[in-house]
């Protein structure tokens, strides 16, 4: 288990004060000029040999992202921005640290800004998060009379400005260049990769696109070294990590935890095991409701990880683990996403937008029990058709839940049909 004196989120239960003051006291904004000092290679090169992989949801290595940027300027300004639109079912990891930690965000803002020559970053959040939008805007007031931002930040002879902006309620949002879009004043729709945003992102000009996480463990990890922080983790899989655990636990809670800690240890330390006992455990969503469920069995001997969860047929995701007990209706739990990401296409590609119906509405049968049992494999079939023919990931984040749902609860989906037994779901809508 991860020790008190390595975590990095220190007050991710608002048990201190979150001011700058507070922050200060727990280390914050302690020789940030000194980071800046080192110079760009050198941030870079620190969070290369970091290990750290985005934390956002792909796990894309951050220091190589960041590395993509331009090292000389050809006229046109750089961006950082923070994805801070929260929205996979299940993850509420950045809310916390914008809500009780703010100021570990913002310092990681300026520094990676620095590393990227870019004299702005605009953080994108999710516009139901109001309190956070609060905490996170006094956050930035003091920043500035503090004159830690603005010019001449820190006194390290960088001018930096930060700026807090909101999205509207779309998913689709969260997706880095519907991001984008949206921060320009247009309808949230993803471009076509390439470009990438560091080629040309917002106002095409060179933008990197992080997660809240990601920032916000830049400070801490230049401060302790990049070898304190891969010395957690297995190979490839650095750091210490985030993970929002929700569902039938008997205490759910956001926790920091060493990556690659065993499932077990991480739901029976931190949320005191499975409602139940372990033998009542059915199904879990190890990262966020785009990854494919994975039955109970399987994640006994599960590591928390990238590669681990890669290997066995899901993803780390943004960790948020969702925990289903036996008393869990697995096929409704799934079908309730696949209504999720139909709502959420924003429409502007065939196969997500016509194939999100579409399996959301043979979802809809298999719950009631109506289906015919070959259409389980036209299910299947019709997923393979979304995966990978969409212009942005939310196609395959339909298509994975139902994938898994078939791969591993099938028995369950043919006992359903056979028994033609109504759903409790007709009620319950
Ligand atoms: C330059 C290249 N840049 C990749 C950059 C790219 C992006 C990052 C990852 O997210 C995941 C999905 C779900 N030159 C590059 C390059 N990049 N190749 O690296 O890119 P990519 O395409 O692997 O993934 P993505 O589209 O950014 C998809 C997860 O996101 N997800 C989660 C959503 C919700 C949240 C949340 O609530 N916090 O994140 C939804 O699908 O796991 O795997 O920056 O530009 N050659
Ligand atoms: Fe929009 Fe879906 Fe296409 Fe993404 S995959 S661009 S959400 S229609």
């Amino acid at each position: 288990m991860l020790k008190d004196q390595d975590r990095i989120f220190t007050n991710i239960y608002g048990m201190h004060d979150r001011t700058l003051k507070g922050a200060q006291s727990r280390g914050h904004w302690d020789g940030t000029a000194g980071i800046l000092g080192k110079g760009r290679d050198w941030i870079i090169d620190e969070m290369k040999a970091s290990g750290l992989r985005g934390r956002g949801g792909a796990g894309f290595p951050t220091g190589l992202k960041w590395s993509f940027m331009p090292k000389e300027s050809d006229g046109r300004p750089s961006y950082l921005v923070v994805n801070a639109d929260e929205s996979e079912p299940g993850t509420c990891k950045d809310r916390e640290i914008m809500r009780h930690d703010p100021h570990t965000l913002i310092e990681g803002c300026l520094i990676a800004s620095f590393a990227m020559q870019a004299h702005a970053c605009y953080i994108y959040i999710r516009g139901e998060y109001i309190r956070e939008r609060e905490a996170l805007q006094t956050a930035i007031d003091e920043a500035y009379e503090a004159g830690l931002l603005g010019r001449d930040a820190c006194g390290s002879g960088w001018d930096f400005d930060l700026y807090l902006t909101h999205g509207a309620g779309a998913y689709i949002c969260g997706e880095e260049t519907a991001l984008l879009e949206s921060l320009e004043g247009r309808k949230g729709m993803p471009r076509l990769k390439p470009p990438f945003p560091a080629g040309a992102g917002l106002y095409g000009c060179p933008t990197t696109v992080n997660n809240v996480e990601s920032i916000a463990v830049v400070p801490t990890i230049l401060r302790r070294g990049a070898s304190w922080f891969s010395s957690f983790g297995r190979e490839n899989n650095a750091g210490t990590k985030l993970f929002a655990i929700s569902g039938h636990v008997n205490r759910p809670c956001v926790v920091e935890e060493a990556m690659s800690i065993s499932f077990k240890e991480l739901i029976d330390k931190h949320c005191g095991g499975i409602r139940g006992g372990w033998k009542n455990l059915k199904a879990v969503i190890p990262g966020g409701s785009s990854v494919p469920v994975l039955r109970g069995e399987t994640m006994e001997d599960a590591i928390m990880d990238f590669d681990w969860l890669r290997e066995n047929r899901s993803g780390l995701g943004t960790a948020a683990v969702i925990v289903m007990d036996q008393s869990t209706d697995i096929i409704k739990a799934i079908w309730r996403l696949s209504k999720f990401y139909k709502h959420e296409s924003c429409g502007q590609c065939t196969p997500c937008r016509e194939g999100t119906g579409w399996m959301m509405r043979v979802m809809e049968r298999l719950v009631k029990g109506e289906a015919r049992p070959e259409e389980i494999d036209m299910l299947l079939d019709v997923t393979k058709q979304v995966e990978g023919h969409t212009i942005c990931a939310l196609g395959d984040a339909a298509a994975w839940p139902i994938q898994g749902l078939i791969r591993n609860f099938r028995d369950e989906i043919e006992d359903r049909i056979k028994s033609s037994r109504p759903a409790s779901f007709i009620a319950a809508e």
